[in-house]
């Protein structure tokens, strides 16, 4: 070896040519694989129900194999390879495959606590009842941060958001920054008379407040009102985001479209079941109706009321029909609050760089039932049992990075403490929402009686419909609370229960679904149902 010429220990030194370039391609070959399956086998699911999934394509070894699956299978999985444009893999490819960026884990850590305690607070002070928690999803708050902060440093000065029910109080304190009295107040019936004064409007209401990012820069943000009908407000924040932008009067290029960013929030149930959405999503990119692009994020409890996913839809993810669009779909382990902050910031950066729709999918759990007044464990007891044992995402993130949250704890805890007992002083359901000044010129119409249609029904068919809803099949194993629910149902068919409780929505429900399918006549929308005065009731 030592009378080796100096040619021959370069040669022994560095690999030749085309066996470096051998090397490259097998490199790239399973680096590829990666990074178009690897999402399949992502460790997405913080209960653990979600198992990777077996794939001969992902059945490789090696050092590069373990490094490409360290990018690609941790706690996010990217689905990008079905992107029409190389630049924009490449731009995602990158990312992935490079160190995340620093981030601020004391903040991370107290605004897990914010939304936890918020939501605790409720419970404790308004048992039994609904609000809706985010807890199991609490993570959707710092990525909401990460979204504003880095769409604040791409120009943005204002935010449209939607969203239906799970979790949206908590927005609208975290996110919307309303003071948690005004939001609170909701559970207060100061007014009984007001048409804001409780029941099912709070979680409905639209809001309009001021977030301020990391580097103090004040971003409009504008929580859109919601109806019951999951999605259909999808196209309302659309057309509200255009009409913004058109106000900018700069044409629909990157530097305008990025002032104003749709944030669109889904529940998975609702992102796989309804098409307003999909319909909505596809003028994305038509002229006539772009706005630069949408995050999507789908708060992603694996659970639609008491149905999960395997009975729910044909798909792995809620999120695969985003699929059929160039879109790029961000799926992470909502346990995981700093990947769920590097997503947030790769989404925000890929919209305001492509001006594209881009789908972040944060899977959680629901600690509760579908509301705080169901109880799950009689549908999903084994899920349940599992989510009882589960500890909050603060304790687990405290646990992780060895920060005391104590004090934090305490001091989150005492000031919404206070701002409930706020809430209770109040005189009047606060309004949340303040219309731009534009509005003030306009006028809503009269109310026109010829325009209501009358849906009542007679006291005898209501009775009908209740037999055939409580009614047991023979030898039918009935658990001992539906058996009291049925029982408390069939009284309600009484002229007695009728004319003394005339508001009980859930039993109009499922009166309203009983008669559509079986008796075939019209019956009013369920907004009706819900905030009308219950002329169905009237015999
Ligand atoms: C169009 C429409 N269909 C059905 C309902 C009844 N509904 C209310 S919430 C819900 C389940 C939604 O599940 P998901 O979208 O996963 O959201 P989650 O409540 O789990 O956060 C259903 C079916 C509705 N409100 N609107």
């Amino acid at each position: 070896m030592a009378h080796r010429t100096t040619l021959e220990a370069e040669r022994a030194a560095k690999p030749a040519k085309s066996q470096k370039k051998s090397v490259n391609v097998e490199r790239e070959r399973i680096f590829e694989a990666f990074r178009r399956w690897g999402y399949l086998q992502a460790d997405l699911d913080p209960l653990g129900f979600l198992k990777p999934l077996e794939s001969a394509d992902l059945d490789l070894s090696g050092e590069t194999a373990d490094e490409a699956r360290r990018y690609y299978c941790g706690t996010i999985g990217v689905d990008f390879m079905h992107l029409a444009q190389p630049e924009r893999r490449r731009w995602i490819a990158e990312r992935m495959e490079a160190e995340p960026a620093a981030v601020d884990q004391q903040k991370i850590l107290e605004r897990l606590v914010r939304a936890d305690l918020f939501e605790q607070v409720l419970q404790a002070r308004y048992l039994g009842t609904k609000r809706f928690s985010l807890e199991g999803n609490t993570s959707l708050i710092p990525m909401l941060d990460a979204i504003l902060d880095t769409a604040g440093g791409h120009g943005a000065v204002e935010s449209v958001m939607a969203m239906s029910h799970r979790g949206r109080l908590n927005v609208m304190v975290h996110t919307a920054c309303k003071t948690p009295h005004e939001v609170v107040a909701g559970f207060e019936d100061v007014d009984p008379r007001s048409v804001l004064g409780a029941g099912d409007v709070k979680y409905h209401v639209g809001a309009t407040g001021t977030y301020v990012t990391t580097t103090g820069k004040e971003i409009e943000i504008h929580l859109v009102s919601n109806p019951s009908h999951l999605e259909a407000v999808d196209p309302v924040a659309m057309g509200r985001v255009r009409a913004k932008l058109t106000r900018f009067e700069g044409g629909f290029d990157r530097d305008v479209t990025n002032k104003v960013v749709p944030i669109i929030m889904h529940g998975d149930a609702a992102f796989a079941g309804q098409g307003i959405w999909a319909e909505t999503m596809n003028l994305a990119d038509l002229d006539a109706y772009t706005v630069g692009g949408s995050i999507h994020i789908i708060v992603n409890n694996l659970i639609g009321f008491t149905t999960r996913p395997i009975q729910e839809h044909s798909s792995r993810f809620a999120a695969d029909l985003a699929k059929r669009q160039n879109i790029p779909i961000f799926h992470v382990n909502a346990e995981d609050p700093e990947a769920v902050v590097r997503v947030g910031r790769m989404a925000a950066e890929y919209r305001a760089t492509f001006g594209s729709e881009v789908v972040v999918d944060l899977i959680g759990y629901r600690r509760h039932g579908h509301s705080e007044v169901d109880d799950p464990t009689i549908t999903q007891p084994l899920l349940y049992e599992k989510i009882k044992a589960h500890p909050p995402l603060w304790k687990i993130y405290a646990e992780r990075t060895g920060i005391n949250p104590s004090a934090t704890i305490g001091a989150v805890r005492a000031e919404y403490e206070t701002e409930q007992v706020k809430a209770g002083q109040l005189k009047k359901i606060p309004h949340l929402r303040q219309l731009p000044n534009y509005w003030s010129a306009f006028h809503r119409g009269a109310f026109k009686p010829e325009y209501e249609v009358e849906t009542g029904l007679s006291l005898e068919t209501l009775a009908q419909i209740t037999d055939a809803l409580v009614r047991v099949p023979e030898g039918f194993h009935v658990h001992p609370k539906i058996v009291k629910l049925l029982e408390q149902r069939a009284e309600m068919a009484s002229a007695q229960w009728i004319t003394a409780l005339p508001k009980r929505w859930r039993s109009a429900r499922s009166c309203k679904r009983a008669r559509r399918s079986d008796l075939r006549v019209r019956i009013r929308s369920e907004e009706r149902l819900i905030n009308a005065t219950p002329c169905w009731l009237i015999p």
